[in-house]
């Protein structure tokens, strides 16, 4: 193929390279299984190296070989040919992690994603240690992992943010305006570049996908999404004043409060069985031919409405809930804020403290209850052998102001609704420390390739900058983050950048912003008034103005959301066809079935697999005694 005469010849060459054979991290030595099973008696080598599918190849019967008595194991052999429990450990941990016994030198980390969605960073007791919300396992994340302490969302609403962080670019550069924007299926997500890289990506949960493309570059999808993958919430900037029916509303705060279930409950337990079950049939799949996972768990919590279960409402009971620090009353709000409290429906209904109270706690739970799940996601990593072979990378959408400043949800570029937790967790590798640059979500597509030991170079223009040398150098990095926000609650598109100890806001209508969040970490003194600052306002200014073409970003968001409200209300007649994203049925091809190679059901009889006398050993050799795999 000719390159293009528009390009230079090396992006193309680059483009088109093979990614898959690319080397990542040095390749650990693995202890063949075959070598171990070496050191076995005889009589169970057979049992459990045999291939062949009837298991009766080598003479034995399959009875025989389960409980080792006709073949002679133990008869006249010394005591230093046994498998030791400490050998048969290390065989079952082999299996478990990855390529042992493929004679491969690659070894690519897995790679496990969790998402929270609106979870405010500076609440979390990583970021900071008087937070009363109960988080233990997230504490033991951020000790013995890499925590980026100033992460921010690019876009502080849930479809836009997550679009930037799945693509590296900004929301103006894909069409990532809103809440139901389109993401077009050639926009390349980390799921696309990991893939390449030889994983297999599989998202359980929440990504608000938006189009009838509701995989993204992922292979898998687990779930189906918890929001509506239609046009129906675009935002009407033709209609400012004209609150939306589907916009969140105060009800969620003033109905706070524990319950039995909730709707977000429902979805948050079918993401994890479903990511617990990949993983554990992950780990009891085919050593030789399986790839290394990345496997995104996306929950809906710590999100409103602020309801939980009496067993996280309950472990805030004689707490101190802290109620915000600052309030603010209407009349003195920045003019985005005040659009804000229209939006939601909070202008003309003040939350009473009670409220606010009940709304934190609920909330607190909820975080709680989130980090339960991650304790349980680590436990599976744990028991199946995978933790030492596995990246942990914790991350969010978006924050949510909570009350501070008198607002609620996110929408803002305010700390609590822009910051997000970041956390990536690989202690083996990467030294555990505290990173206080500013960095983004969409920092994060880049990483994941260096985490992978990928190709770099293959990656299209991006707007994120891999943190990489982070996690294994203390040199100073980038700090600098931009951000842009189109959705609900704005009449245009408000700009973002955070750099050094400056944040800096910007739009077409509204007065600037500019904060020193060393000096001032609530954001209460707008120095973009100070003729002291009046320099260093000019160069953002500057730089916004270069960096943005405010008038045509406005019109092209303009004509997005036309083209979508028009479609919307000619979709809303007559049939209705979805795009909510259906989880393909998989039982047939689960538990014991006639169809299953026999290999396969032993695998996934039991793990660890067990020798003739129960003791753990490695499943990659083994065929034969294993209750069930025989239909018996
Ligand atoms: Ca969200």
């Amino acid at each position: 193929m000719a390159p293009s005469l528009l390009l230079p010849a090396k992006e193309e060459s680059q483009l088109f390279s093979n990614p898959v054979a690319k080397q990542p991290f040095k390749s650990r030595q693995a202890d063949g299984v075959a070598s171990l099973d070496a050191q076995a008696p005889a009589g169970s080598v057979h049992s459990f190296t045999s291939s062949s599918p009837s298991g009766n190849g080598n003479g034995h019967s399959v009875t025989g070989d389960r409980y080792g008595v006709s073949n002679g194991a133990s008869a006249g052999q010394g005591k230093e040919h046994y498998i030791t429990t400490e050998i048969l450990l290390e065989q079952t941990k082999n299996f478990a992690s990855n390529q042992a016994g493929t004679g491969s030198s690659k070894k690519q980390p897995n790679i496990l994603y969790i998402m929270a969605d609106q979870m405010a960073a500076p609440l979390l007791k990583m970021n900071n240690p008087d937070s009363v919300i109960k988080t233990p396992n997230l504490d033991e994340l951020a000790r013995t992992g890499v925590v980026f302490s100033n992460a921010y969302c690019n876009s502080p609403l849930c479809a836009p943010s997550r679009f930037t962080m799945c693509s590296g670019q900004l929301p103006s550069k894909i069409g990532g305006y809103d809440n139901a924007s389109v993401l077009n299926p050639d926009v390349p997500t980390y799921a696309h570049y990991l893939r390449r890289e030889g994983y297999e990506t599989v998202l359980a949960g929440k990504m608000h996908f938006i189009g009838p493309d509701q995989l993204h570059g992922f292979e898998h999808r687990l779930t189906s999404d918890i929001y509506p993958g239609d046009l129906g919430w675009t935002v009407n900037w033709d209609k400012p004043d004209e609150r939306q029916e589907w916009y969140h509303n105060m009800s969620s705060v003033m109905q706070a409060g524990p319950c039995v279930r909730s709707n977000q409950l429902d979805y948050d337990e079918d993401v994890m069985y479903k990511s617990s079950q990949y993983l554990y049939d992950w780990v009891r799949s085919d050593p030789e031919t399986r790839r290394p996972f990345a496997l995104t768990v996306s929950l809906t919590h710590p999100h409103d409405p602020y309801t939980m279960t009496r067993e996280y409402w309950d472990q805030y009971e004689g707490v101190d809930i802290p109620l915000p620090q600052v309030l603010i009353d209407r009349e003195d709000q920045d003019p985005h804020s005040q659009r804000l409290m229209k939006a939601v429906d909070l202008w003309d209904n003040p939350i009473p403290e009670e409220a606010a109270i009940r709304a934190r706690r609920a909330y607190f739970g909820a975080c709680t209850f989130v980090d339960d799940q991650i304790g349980k996601l680590v436990k599976i990593l744990k028991d199946c052998y995978l933790d030492q072979d596995t990246i942990i990378v914790f991350s969010g959408d978006h924050g949510d102001m909570l009350g501070e400043r008198s607002l609620w949800y996110k929408m803002s570029w305010f700390e609590n609704s822009a910051r997000v937790p970041m956390i990536i967790h690989y202690p083996s590798k990467f030294e555990p420390k505290r990173v206080n640059e500013s960095v983004s979500t969409m920092d994060l597509l880049p990483t994941f390739v260096d985490l992978a030991g990928g190709d770099r170079s293959a990656i299209l223009p991006v707007d994120g900058v891999s943190l990489y040398n982070y996690l294994v150098s203390d040199e100073p990095g980038k700090d600098e983050v931009f951000g842009e926000y189109m959705g609900e609650g704005t009449v245009t598109p408000v700009y973002m950048i955070r750099r050094g100890p400056w944040k800096y806001t910007t739009s077409l209508v509204d007065p600037p912003q500019l904060f020193n969040l060393t000096e001032d970490p609530r954001e209460l003194v707008n120095l973009a008034t100070s003729p002291k600052h009046a320099q260093t306002l000019s160069g953002f200014e500057a730089e916004a103005k270069k960096k943005w073409n405010f008038s045509a970003i406005h019109e092209d968001v303009l004509v997005a959301q036309r083209r979508r409200q028009l479609c919307w209300s000619a979709l809303k007649i007559g049939r209705k066809e979805t795009w909510d994203y259906q989880p393909p049925g998989i039982e047939k091809d689960r538990y014991i079935r006639s169809h299953i190679p026999l290999d396969d059901l032993e695998r996934r009889a039991r793990f660890p697999v067990v020798d003739y006398l129960g003791r753990e050993r490695s499943a990659a050799a083994s065929h034969h005694g294993l209750a069930g795999a025989a239909g018996e």
